[in-house]
């Protein structure tokens, strides 16, 4: 075999949007997507130009000037010159600082079908992103393969695991760009890793050297610009916010009732239990065991009575079983994947031998997707997607396994994502008026349309909790924002120390989901002695307390595709600090809190923060930042500090968030010295009437220059449920002369016990101006 490198130009050509490049290897195509978003398409012969990821169109614009060696491209923000000879193509921003260039010998090249792009390496270069990479946050020096895989018991750096997100951000000389890879195959990234620190580079075993890439000068920005082109989130349903409780497997739907009930007896609020494996007749996907579940819908009253809802899994492979609806069906019909003789592939799973469904195609999508009636007409509310990389016993499912016209190589990075995507779009339709919640394990760009991930199957020790923290931040940067991990580990018993320690950081987890294997010891709340209880409990109660700051946080997810969990690396790109391995797990939760997720051995811990005041959310400590603190970090209190002139609405505990509550939205304002805002987000939590402008959405400001708290006019036609408003503030100690609502001044008390201030009025959605 003979390495192929694109070499000297032929033609160029424009032909409409596209500018097109011809050499005697291959041909390259050019599009602007947006003034900060370019794509290129190199290939010897181009596959039809389909996206499983990309939901926009590019634009219609092309400038750019052609002499005897070059042509530059030029949009509002980027400049991207091609040598034509060879031919090599080179970013830079509008004003000619220099992005990111094709390696001058190697560019693209090509083995057979095998395609790379060499690109240079800058000396200070970093690199974040790929989605669920193990390793470090700064991925320099570190190569990957995006080969979705069922990867039970990974250690902290296992590689690949079960999703493919072929997307990162560079990083170098104060400058920002992300490059997408857009191809499906068994992809490589190589940041540095094995070329001497000459070159980074990426690849497939097939397919096109199919790229975009991000210009915009932030993280914040490039992220904006890649969930504009792969899509963001919808709204999730307010009760996936809440505690989740999860095992392999209640075995019967009298034990769930029995967790359920304990929950609302010890007080502890929960919102989900969830139906593993063991609820189906004999793993048979849309079935009910009959015995254990003999009545699924009296069965799922109860638990509504109880205010909690039902998640219950799927795994793609249908069992192999004459009579069985979905097995009869999707033979009848075809639905299913063949080899090149058109005969069934059969692969081995927990229902022994299965089918699986070519989700490729839309009437099979249309046919899974109303299979979900089974679950939805007794009342299940969430679909939980599992072993879709997809997973066979023995793994390596045949490389000739056809999925219609697709090869098994082609798009095993898909099928999880297209499972997931029958998935919603099928419950959406049988739900009709109410948000479906999907969960997949396997995963491709774009997903976060249409579902959440966790992480897999984690284990329950220490690392593999900070492991999971970075795989949570990591994901974020490629548009995943509602993220989980296996609270206590999946695998393996958790001290009793881990398992606190993890569920505190469980609250600040974008998906609160305590889950375990099979064999290992129970995991509720209440399984780890009174006094453990008391601390998960206070946990857990911390979360429903920040429940309307996290669903505005969601809501900037849904807007711009800025994640739940943030790692530092996207608000303080260029403090080389954050990138240091002992501080690489913190990260932002939403805008306001700074998280430090610390081993349950540590009762002190060293925290990074970044530049600017900070207070520890507990105590209301106030700290300098721009350095490392050593602080205390017992089990009971988690590092969680707030950002100065942080604003953080939250409300008091509730059980589930059914529960109407006291009617009191709490906000809470962190003294400091940088004017700041918030925008405060709520709908009905459960329907689409936020699409059509019932929803509640208002800016709250602080200005300390001025002495002035404010809430906007609220927008849209939704009623808060929060009536009263209990503001409350930190740290003002000195600076609050009068105080005064809407010009009349209002009663403000101190708590001694907590150093703040605070006052009720009446919460007028009108607008409310606080001077004090
Ligand atoms: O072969 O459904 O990652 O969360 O509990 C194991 C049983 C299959 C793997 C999932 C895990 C789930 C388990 N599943």
């Amino acid at each position: 075999m003979q390495t192929e490198i694109l070499g000297n130009t032929e033609s160029t050509a424009k032909q409409g949007n596209v500018l097109i490049i011809k050499t005697k290897e291959a041909e390259a195509r050019i599009w602007v997507y947006s003034p900060s978003v370019i794509r290129i398409s190199i290939s010897k012969q181009h596959s039809a130009d389909t996206s499983f990821a990309v939901i926009q169109k590019p634009g219609e614009k092309l400038n750019y000037t052609e002499s005897a060696d070059e042509i530059v491209l030029t949009t509002a923000s980027l400049k991207l010159r091609i040598g034509k000879s060879p031919l090599r193509f080179n970013f830079y921003t509008a004003d000619g600082k220099v992005l990111s260039e094709d390696d001058p010998r190697f560019g693209t090249n090509w083995q057979g079908s095998r395609v790379v792009n060499y690109r240079k390496l800058y000396p200070d270069e970093k690199f974040i992103g790929l989605g669920e990479k193990t390793g470090d946050l700064n991925r320099r020096g570190s190569s990957y393969v995006n080969w979705n895989t069922d990867a039970p018991d990974h250690g902290p750096k296992s590689d690949p695991l079960y999703e493919t997100f072929p997307f990162f951000i560079g990083l170098h000389s104060g400058l920002t760009y992300g490059l997408f890879f857009d191809n499906t195959h068994k992809s490589y990234f190589d940041f540095g890793a094995t070329t001497d620190e000459q070159m980074s580079w990426f690849g497939a075993d097939g397919g096109d050297m199919n790229y975009y890439f991000f210009g915009a000068q932030s993280v914040s920005k490039i992220i904006e610009d890649y969930t504009w082109l792969t899509g963001r989130m919808e709204m999730p349903p307010l009760w996936t916010l809440g505690y989740q409780q999860c095992r392999w497997s209640y075995m019967s739907a009298a034990e769930i009732l029995d967790i359920a009930e304990t929950f609302r007896k010890q007080n502890i609020p929960a919102d989900v239990m969830y139906c593993d494996i063991d609820y189906m007749d004999h793993y048979k996907i849309f079935t009910w065991n009959k015995e254990t579940f003999p009545d699924p819908k009296s069965f799922i009253d109860k638990l509504k009575a109880m205010n909690f809802k039902l998640v219950n899994i799927v795994d793609p492979g249908i069992k192999v079983e004459p009579g069985y609806k979905q097995y009869d069906e999707g033979v009848a019909k075809n639905y299913f994947a063949t080899y090149p003789t058109g005969e069934k592939f059969v692969g081995s799973v927990w229902p022994g031998r299965c089918h699986f469904p070519d989700f490729f195609r839309e009437d099979v999508r249309k046919w899974w997707g109303t299979s979900f009636s089974a679950l939805t007409e007794p009342g299940v509310a969430g679909f939980w997607n599992d072993m879709n990389e997809p997973a066979a016993w023995g793994q390596n499912i045949p490389w000739m396994v056809k999925f219609g016209d697709y090869y098994m190589p082609e798009i095993r990075n898909v099928y999880g994502m297209e499972m997931a995507r029958a998935t919603y779009e099928g419950t959406k339709k049988l739900l009709g008026n109410t948000r479906p919640f999907v969960l997949t394990r396997a995963a491709y760009s774009g997903t976060q349309r249409y579902s959440a991930v966790w992480t897999g199957d984690n284990s329950a020790y220490d690392a593999h909790m900070l492991l999971g923290q970075r795989l949570v931040n990591s994901l974020g940067l490629t548009g995943m924002s509602m993220v989980g991990v296996d609270i206590g580990g999946f695998s393996g018993d958790p001290t009793p120390e881990l398992m606190v320690r993890w569920n505190s950081l469980g609250v600040y987890t974008p998906m609160f989901r305590n889950h375990a294997m099979k064999g290992t010891k129970y995991r509720e709340p209440w399984r780890w002695g009174k006094e453990n209880e008391a601390i998960i409990k206070k946990d857990i109660e911390q979360r429903y307390r920040i429940l309307p700051y996290l669903y505005s946080s969601y809501y900037q997810s849904h807007k711009t595709g800025i994640p739940v969990s943030r790692t530092l690396a996207i608000n303080y790109t260029q403090d080389t600090s954050i990138y240091n391995e002992k501080y690489q797990n913190q990260f932002l939760f939403g805008d306001a809190l700074l998280i430090a997720p610390v081993e349950s051995t540590r009762l002190t811990e060293d925290v990074y923060l970044p530049k600017g005041d900070w207070y520890r959310l507990s105590s209301g400590e106030k700290y300098e930042g721009g350095k490392s603190v050593n602080v205390p970090s017992p089990l009971t209190d988690l590092p969680v500090f707030v950002k100065a002139g942080g604003i953080i609405p939250m409300q008091n505990v509730i059980q589930s968030t059914a529960e109407k509550g006291d009617g009191i939205l709490e906000v809470n304002v962190w003294y400091g010295n940088e004017a700041n805002s918030f925008v405060y987000y709520e709908d009905d939590g459960s329907s689409y009437d936020y699409q059509k402008g019932s929803y509640y959405k208002r800016e709250i400001s602080f200005d300390a220059d001025k002495s002035s708290i404010s809430l906007s006019a609220a927008e849209g036609s939704f009623t808060s449920k929060y009536s009263k408003i209990k503001l409350v503030m930190h740290g003002f100690k000195g600076h609050i002369k009068t105080f005064e609502v809407n010009g009349k001044p209002v009663k403000i008390w101190p708590d001694v016990d907590n150093g703040t201030d605070y006052s009720l009025f009446d919460n007028d959605s009108k607008g409310i101006k606080i001077a004090y």
